[in-house]
């Protein structure tokens, strides 16, 4: 080890990707359901041994933003270290949840310890304490340490739960000793809860407990700097149910006091719903005084000002207070508002005021844009606002250029230099073959705003072009995007030429597709002069910031380069440790059915059927508004995300936007619908092709699927697609269906948002088009299942029925997990009457043109269900290869992401 090169003592958890909880890191969120005592679906899921199900729980969450999952199978029917045992092993086998940290949550020590054993990486034990004596307590931690995991402690003796400061500090500080000097514990892998109470209940004895639980936290924190604090903030409000307005003000309140004063993580319900410094005053002060006790009559006049804030709504008053202030604070305010109502008569005042032009830009609006970024990172302020905020920026900008270039000229006229921003550059792209770019359009927008000039290429971008742009305009960072699987072999190649050009720019890579490990064993040894992984916007500013510092640089670089070094040899080591069938093995391992009894239901028609400009009316029915917030990075389920405490207020505002634009998208008539479906007759080679025949019983297609290959846990089966269609001896048996829908026309509505500096609906249009392009395929589904295929026709679900897809039958597609070869495409396209009869285009990287399109199978079997492939070795490779008449490179080239060897 190197004499400057330490290990920071930061909890260091994970999953298959590792998870640092630094100093500077905000509140980590616990997925929660999967959780038998909190999710009634999870709980039956369980209970009818339906892992492979109950599995899709966990993955919703991944999708949903959580950074740790917690488990607990804590039911007095099932049993528990069975149950545990069981899942978290199938767990362990779908990389796309096992990436984050496990929670292993139960009350019981065996089944914590059924749990420890299965885990791979770093988990939290939730939780252990000493509520049943201090022998217990060592001998389940030092259980817990010998799997490596992080406890969290709740502040419980033998007395009970811990309700004054001194109990909560005595507690917290006897088990900390115990830990840290008898079992050996490293202080930051221990989490302290020291127990959020109620105030203002009426009970004189809680007046006192907010006090207490922030005192705790800073003395805990004092005492005990590296280990970490956590709680239920929505607990303290508990006395005002129902009174949104100043449950929100408490909790911004308490949050506060108790951020300063340490607490690092915890289960956020609640939340700075509304930011500290923009409560209404009064109502402030009022919570100041409930928090902070600070006067004996503090719960009365909160109540009875709550019922004032009951009685009138907050939204109607438009507060224009703020107009009387001075230029500089109206555009600050502006700003961090985003509001655009006055921003011409503001900058026009500004740059009367001001100089130069440019002043205006250096001065009032990048302190305002300063502003914006301290908020949105330190979680105060939620993405679709910081574009609202970016709009303001750019209109501001847009009055104030003329004037800039006209400056210029005079000076330029006058022999003089012309005013150069110093603003750093960074260049940003999707990849060749790529059309996706909303990821790269928040990025841009979010860089935009912390000062930094955007120079955007757009999509389907050659690594020339990203190349020679970035030499000629000399920019300080380069930022690839990629939304699917074959984009991850571009960024490989633009890394490569970066190299071969001698450049010395910094690397990020961003989007769906990319991860921290694919970055770190394929990408980065392309290339020396840094590249780093990104995983969402918010973190592209820090990212940037110390690649732009002359000072962190080099430290910032270092780091990364030695995590990725670690992250290499883990996966050369990982891939030893897992346990794989032999491709013969798996395949006899396929899934059970009974086909003797099996008579397919035969469809309304074979071949293809064409939906023309289809009502878009009848599609808004159909959206899943989940992914519309996960997009704009408002976490949590829809409808509930509109309750939500910490971003409820945000996304109502974000979803009445949505709306309005949807209706004027429809009445306007700005986008079309088409799709396409076809069915015909098929059978299963008993292997793992799909036989399409025509209606003279000709085979006209063979589709090859892929088969999961690891080892299953007794009683599962190594699922593949092919499992879902009956067998034949050559002849057709059963019926398969395939679909192509796509949303056109969003290119000029696209080009007059950006003309009109508007980024904040450009987005909402494009994630909007995207929703309908989903609505779309679910309705046409669904028009499958009960009309044209009819296997379903009794079938009644509502919307969230259909988004949780309880439904008979599957529609997957090419790319998904269950079918990761997007080459499939092909064939998919030639059998609905290809690029003409979609009127989609596929890139050399079967990337679809416009972006908002899907394509995919249906299967009607009951039995057919999604599931990941995971990863698989050569031998299927191979016999994939010879299947589909490619050389065994070029699949290895397509399907690299779920190779378990290295090519
Ligand atoms: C919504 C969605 C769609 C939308 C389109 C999304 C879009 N326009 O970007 C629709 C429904 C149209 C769609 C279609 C398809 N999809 Co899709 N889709 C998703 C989903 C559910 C969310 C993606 C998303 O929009 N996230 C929100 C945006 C804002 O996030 P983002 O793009 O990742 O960007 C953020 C970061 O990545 C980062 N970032 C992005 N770029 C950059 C760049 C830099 C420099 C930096 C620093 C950071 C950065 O910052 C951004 C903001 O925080 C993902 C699954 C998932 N959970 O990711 C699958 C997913 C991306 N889709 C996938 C697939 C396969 C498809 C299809 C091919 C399926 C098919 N056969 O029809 C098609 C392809 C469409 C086409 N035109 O070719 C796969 C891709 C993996 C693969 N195997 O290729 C995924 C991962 C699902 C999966 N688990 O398999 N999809």
């Amino acid at each position: 080890m190197s004499a400057n090169f330490s290990i920071k003592p930061y909890l260091r958890l994970s999953g298959l990707e590792p998870l640092v909880i630094r100093p500077e890191t905000n509140f980590v969120n616990v997925g929660e359901r999967t959780n038998v005592t909190g999710s009634k679906k999870f709980a039956r899921l369980i209970r009818e041994n339906k892992y492979e199900e109950a599995l899709s729980v966990a993955r919703q969450q991944v999708e949903s933003g959580a950074q740790v999952l917690d488990v607990n199978m804590d039911d007095a029917l099932l049993d528990g270290v069975k149950a545990m045992t069981t899942f978290l092993n199938l767990l362990q086998s779908e990389p796309d949840i096992a990436k984050i940290p496990v929670m292993i949550d139960s009350s019981k020590f065996e089944i914590i310890e059924a749990g420890l054993k299965c885990v791979q990486g770093k988990c939290i034990v939730n939780s252990i304490s000493m509520k049943e004596g201090i022998e217990k307590f060592k001998r389940e931690a030092n259980i817990c340490k010998l799997y490596g995991a992080s406890v969290v402690v709740m502040a419980f003796d033998e007395n009970g739960q811990a309700d004054t400061l001194q109990r909560r500090v005595d507690i917290c500080e006897k088990a900390y000793k115990i830990l840290t000097e008898e079992v050996g514990y490293d202080p930051q892998d221990i989490i302290f809860d020291p127990n959020i109470f109620a105030v203002a209940t009426g009970i004189e004895e809680h007046n006192n407990y907010a006090v207490d639980f922030i005192e705790a936290t800073r003395i805990i924190k004092q005492k005990m700097p590296l280990a970490k604090i956590s709680g239920g903030v929505s607990n303290i409000s508990f006395s005002f149910r129902g009174n949104e307005p100043v449950r929100e003000a408490m909790h911004s309140v308490f949050l506060y006091h108790t951020i300063k004063a340490g607490m690092d993580m915890g289960i956020v319900n609640a939340g700075q719903l509304v930011v500290y410094d923009e409560i209404e005053p009064q109502l402030r002060e009022l919570c100041e005084d409930v928090i902070q006790n600070r006067r004996e009559d503090a719960t009365d006049r909160l109540i009875a000002f709550a019922e004032t804030v009951k009685a009138k709504d907050k939204t109607e008053v438009k507060n224009e207070a703020w107009r009387s202030n001075s230029v500089e604070e109206r555009l600050k305010h502006a700003l961090v508002n985003g509001i655009t109502d006055y921003i011409d008569q503001d900058t026009e005042e500004a740059r009367q005021k001001y100089p130069k032009p440019l002043d205006v830009i250096e001065g009032p609006l990048m302190n305002g844009m300063n502003v914006v970024g301290d908020l949105f990172g330190s979680g105060k302020m939620f993405l679709p606002q910081v574009v609202k905020s970016a709009r303001v920026m750019k209109k501001s900008v847009a009055i104030l250029t003329p004037f800039i270039e006209e400056e210029k000229e005079r000076l330029r006229a006058a022999g003089g230099e012309s005013q150069a921003s110093g603003a750093a550059k960074i260049l940003l792209a999707t990849v060749k073959g790529d059309v996706h770019d909303i990821g790269k359009n928040i990025v841009g927008v979010v860089l935009g705003c912390n000062g930094y000039d955007i120079i955007d290429l757009g999509v389907m971008v050659p690594a020339d072009k990203i190349l020679e742009t970035a030499q000629k305009e000399k920019v300080d960072i380069i930022g690839l995007s990629g939304l699917i699987t074959p984009s991850l072999d571009e960024m490989v190649h633009v890394a490569h030429e970066m190299k071969r050009r001698n450049m010395n720019q910094p690397l990020l890579i961003g989007g769906a597709t990319t991860s921290r490990m694919h970055t770190a064993v394929k990408i980065a040894p392309q290339y020396e002069n840094g590249v780093v992984h990104v995983l969402d916007a918010s973190r592209s500013v820090t990212v940037a910031g110390s690649l732009l510092s002359k000072e962190q640089k080099p430290e910032y670089l270092a780091n990364v380069g030695r995590e990725y070094q670690k992250l290499r040899e883990d996966f050369g080591s990982k891939k030893t440790a897992k346990q794989y069938l032999k491709f013969g093995e798996a395949q006899e391992n396929k899934v059970a059915i009974d086909w003797s009894s099996f008579k397919p239901t035969v469809p309304q028609f074979t071949g293809t059927r064409i939906f023309d400009n289809f009502d878009l009316n009848e599609l808004v029915d159909y959206i899943d508004w989940g992914p519309f917030f996960i997009a704009w990075e408002l976490h949590g389920k829809f409808p509930a995300i509109l309750q939500d405490e910490k971003v409820g207020k945000e996304a109502i505002k974000l979803f009445e936007d949505a709306n309005q634009l949807l209706k004027t998208i429809i009445k306007e008539k700005w986008l079309t619908a088409r799709g396409v479906i076809g069915f015909w007759q098929a059978a299963g080679d008993g292997k793992d092709s799909t036989l399409i025949y025509d209606d003279n019983g000709a085979e006209i297609a063979r589709l090859e699927h892929l088969r999961q290959q690891n080892k299953k846990a007794a009683g599962q089966p190594n699922f593949s697609l092919s499992d879902f269609i009956k067998p034949g001896n050559g002849k057709a048996t059963d019926y398969l269906g395939a679909f192509a829908v796509t949303i056109q026309g969003i290119e000029p509505h696209i080009k007059k948002f950006i003309e009109n500096h508007d980024d904040y609906n450009k987005i909402m249009l494009q994630v909007l088009a995207d929703r309908l392009a989903e609505a779309f395929a679910e309705l046409l589904h669904e028009k499958v299942r009960k009309d044209f295929w009819g296997y379903a026709k009794e079938e009644h679900f509502s919307n969230e029925e259909l988004i949780k897809e309880s439904y008979s039958g599957i529609r997957p597609a090419p790319g998904y997990p269950a079918c990761p070869d997007h080459t499939e495409k092909y064939k998919l396209f030639d059998l609905l009457g290809g690029e003409q009869a979609t009127q989609i285009t596929l890139t050399e990287s079967l990337a679809m043109y416009p972006a908002s399109s899907i394509c995919g199978w249906y299967f009607g079997h009951p039995q057919s269900q999604y599931f990941g492939l995971g990863k698989i070795q050569k031998d299927q490779v191979e016999d994939y290869a010879s299947r589909k008449n490619m050389q065994v490179e070029e699949v290895e080239r397509w399907l690299r992401p779920v190779l378990e060897y290295d090519v």
